[in-house]
């Protein structure tokens, strides 16, 4: 805006006159509240999982899951400091717990995904219903039901929770409750739901709809059925130029993204594969399941190896380069963005 020295003078002395009563001019603001493309606030960032295993397991020495109510440590973008956000609408932390423990019950709001890194045969009970954790398995504990989880292995556990914690702050809209027992009573032995509604069926009688939410029944992607659709896809399907061999996890009850909020998938990048170019809106967070490689954001090169955490904000220019089959599992807000049609991609 090019204003004279004199009007520029009397605007700067009615903003101040009109400040007191909580008035602000648009026009000084208008092209930063409205820009003509996204330009995110965070930041592209990697976690070794190294590192941050070394950090999570002196927590683990220092203060108890219960004690923590859920030991975590947040992995928070550095250009959202303070805002326990990995991308503007998403949350991402690394959670531990040691055999014998038990994170207590609890139901909020917010839905979460965890994805399993480290470790075997700890659970999280949906609703009283365990889903047995192996690595590189997706459970879910969606908005409103109860959840705890509990370790009775001999080994660390160690898992990636995804929620959607910004998103249920801006609507200011989150509400929570503990339950009085620590764990909720059994209601179903391990495993029914994935039997009933884990194999693209579902049940004719005996509905599990008492228990289960008709609109959202399944809890729990095991690597067991995702790792080997991936390979089977990857021998026999022509590779994306631009996501390499990509399956998303569905919500069966209406073929729609995992949960209201957030969405999940896998790929696969055979070695020496290089994607095209790509942006989109959803910030995403990826984790390494497998092999190493290299993505390549706005020309600024990222290494990649097992178990680490990387996030891509809105509307960066990604190119994965794998330097072996490289498997990643990754989340983002795309569910979201799509029902409030603000979801867009650009593919070169
Ligand atoms: C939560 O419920 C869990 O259940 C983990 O494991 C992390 C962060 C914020 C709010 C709720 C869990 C969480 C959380």
């Amino acid at each position: 805006m090019v204003l004279a020295n004199d009007q520029r003078a009397q605007l700067e002395a009615l903003y101040a006159e009109m400040l007191p009563e909580h008035l602000t001019p648009l026009w000084e603001s208008l092209a930063e509240l409205v820009r003509p493309q996204p330009r995110s606030p965070a930041r592209v960032q990697r976690w070794s999982y190294d590192v941050a295993r070394g950090y999570l397991l002196r927590a683990g020495d220092l203060i108890s899951a219960e004690q923590a109510e859920r030991r975590v440590l947040i992995l928070e973008n550095a250009g959202l400091a303070g805002q326990s956000a990995i991308v503007p609408s998403l949350y991402a932390g690394l959670q531990l717990i040691l055999p014998g423990e038990i994170a207590p019950s609890h139901r909020h709001s917010q839905c979460a995904l965890r994805f399993v890194l480290e470790g075997d045969g700890a659970f999280t009970a949906l609703d009283g219903e365990k889903a047995i954790m192996r690595p590189f398995d997706l459970v879910l504990t969606p908005g409103g039901q109860w959840h705890d989880h509990g370790n009775p292995s001999d080994q660390p556990m160690i898992w990636l929770d995804g929620l959607d914690i910004p998103t249920v702050r801006h609507f200011d809209a989150s509400f929570a409750e503990h339950l009085s027992e620590k764990a909720h009573k059994e209601t179903a032995p391990p495993g029914d739901t994935l039997a009933r509604y884990g194999h693209n069926m579902r049940p004719m009688r005996g509905s599990t709809a008492d228990r289960r939410p008709v609109h959202q029944p399944l809890f729990h992607y095991p690597y067991a059925q995702w790792r080997p659709a991936l390979d089977a896809m990857a021998r026999s399907a022509e590779v994306d130029p631009h996501l390499g061999h990509a399956l998303e996890f569905l919500n069966p009850a209406d073929g729609g993204a995992i949960m209201p909020t957030i969405s999940a998938h896998v790929r696969l990048l055979p070695a020496g594969f290089e994607t095209r170019p790509r942006r989109s809106t959803d910030g995403t967070v990826f984790v390494v399941v497998e092999g190493t490689g290299t993505a390549r954001v706005e020309g600024q090169d990222i290494a990649l190896g097992p178990r680490d955490i990387m996030v891509v904000p809105s509307w960066h220019e990604l190119v994965l380069l794998a330097a072996t089959d490289l498997v990643l599992f990754a989340y983002s807000d795309k569910a979201a963005q799509e029902k409030l049609n603000l979801y867009k991609e650009m593919n070169e």
